[in-house]
């Protein structure tokens, strides 16, 4: 495939901007590639500056779930951005989409919105160490939570695909007080509660991980996290940023039945523009300033283009057949593994939603040491091959695969239709 416009722009990039992205999963590092550089997208395809057209399992890491340019959601931009960008001062739809995303979720009395997934779980974590006088934190090792400081401990995405466990910049007394368990490891939990129960603010989890690859949670494990939390006075708090609105839409605590204290959350609330939101009890939210004393702000805060698309893109997945898409893409998934194990290769698959990922591995994928046992090796053949066919992949085997509701059945046949075409 003939790329040359991507490579020339990726070489101007690399003078300007560091690693010539900016953010580093989209680098294609790890796949021995060129990253792809993109001119639009619509519906379920996105088209790159060298003209090529392809079938879009990225959707922009998560936010996307109505598919690209969704008209609605176009319309409401365009309209909100006729009557000015941004105004450091409060707006209706700011209040519109904090009552749309409490009703939605079980845990929020009260949300505060900011800029993204990163923001929200750094001030989750400064209320729950303001609400329970305590400094600890739990996370899973994978677990990722954005690029704060406090979560920068065996975290996944970037950070997993390229294998780094910390990164300079972040004082070791910052990652001290950050604990770490297995995903799925119930016993770990009680361990590690048993141990500093009394210093633990909160235990931080994806309810579903979507940053080592999508890894489910097994039968009991969210509820017991849950009644650990409760037991030793520590808030739990669910990382919904990929899983909001997503797997639900009552996110992973709605359909899994488990409520948190404090939920984090970004992407799809925002409809394809920056923005992220935490929210919880109002018994905790009602500790952030200017109500309380927790301090936590932002100059674009609560956008107006932002919550425009947040909040019709809301409207619509309110009315959306959730169950429908589920079962398309649990067929499709199936199929894609039957066709990879016909040519030899061990595959596990997650799914859950519309989302999946393809474990290159025959050993059962529960956490992140599991999902350590698959080939990356294979993964990287399979993506360029997936590639150079038109199927647009998360360039790492650490990542989640993104479908929408504008994926068709014809994009499932054509990616089949790749897929049977693959060496290995
Ligand atoms: N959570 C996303 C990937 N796992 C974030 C995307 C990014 O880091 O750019």
């Amino acid at each position: 495939m003939n790329i040359e416009k991507s490579k020339e722009l990726f070489a101007s990039a690399c003078k300007v901007i560091p690693g010539g992205v900016n953010s580093p999963v989209r680098a294609c590092r790890n796949v021995h590639c060129d990253p792809l550089f993109i001119e639009s997208a619509k519906g379920s395809h996105i088209k790159t500056v060298d003209g090529k057209d392809f079938i879009d399992f990225i959707g922009s890491w998560g936010p996307m779930l109505l598919g690209h340019a969704h008209p609605d959601v176009d319309k409401a931009i365009c309209d909100a951005a006729k009557k000015g960008t941004s105004y450091g001062a409060p707006t209706e739809i700011e209040v519109l989409l904090a009552e749309k995303v409490c009703k939605a979720l079980p845990s929020c009395d009260m949300v505060r919105m900011v800029n993204s997934g990163t923001e929200a779980t750094m001030s989750a974590l400064r209320l729950a160490r303001a609400v329970t006088g305590r400094n600890k934190l739990v996370k899973i090792i994978g677990g990722y939570h954005g690029h704060g400081d406090a979560f920068l401990a065996s975290a996944g995405s970037g950070l997993a695909t390229f294998s780094i466990p910390g990164t300079p910049g972040v004082p070791e007394s910052t990652v001290q007080d950050t604990l770490l368990v297995p995903y799925n490891d119930l016993d770990a939990a009680k361990v590690i509660f048993e141990k500093y129960g009394n210093e633990i603010a909160a235990f931080f989890v994806e309810p579903c991980a979507g940053n080592m690859g999508l890894v489910l949670p097994l039968s009991g494990y969210l509820q017991g996290l849950r009644d650990l939390c409760t037991k030793y006075g520590a808030l739990l708090v669910f990382d919904e940023v990929i899983t909001g609105f997503r797997v639900s839409y009552n996110g992973a605590q709605g359909r899994f039945g488990v409520t948190p204290d404090l939920t984090t959350m970004g992407k799809i609330i925002g409809g394809g523009l920056p923005v992220g939101a935490y929210g919880g009890k109002a018994e905790y939210m009602q500790r952030i300033a200017p109500a309380g004393d927790v301090y936590q702000a932002g100059t674009l805060s609560g956008n107006p283009l932002a919550m425009a698309a947040g909040l019709v893109t809301l409207n619509i997945l309110e009315k959306a057949d959730y169950a429908g898409l589920e079962q398309r893409v649990l067929s499709f998934v199936k199929e894609l593994v039957a066709v990879l194990q016909g040519k030899g290769l061990d595959v596990q698959y997650q799914h859950i939603a519309s989302m999946f990922t393809l474990f290159f591995t025959d050993k059962p994928v529960h956490n992140f040491a599991d999902v350590q046992n698959a080939s990356t090796e294979i993964f990287e053949s399979y993506y360029k091959q997936m590639r150079e066919m038109g199927i647009f992949l998360s360039p790492s085997a650490f990542e989640t695969a993104m479908v929408s509701f504008a994926h068709t059945d014809d994009d499932f046949n054509y990616t089949l239709d790749c897929a049977k075409k693959l060496k290995f």
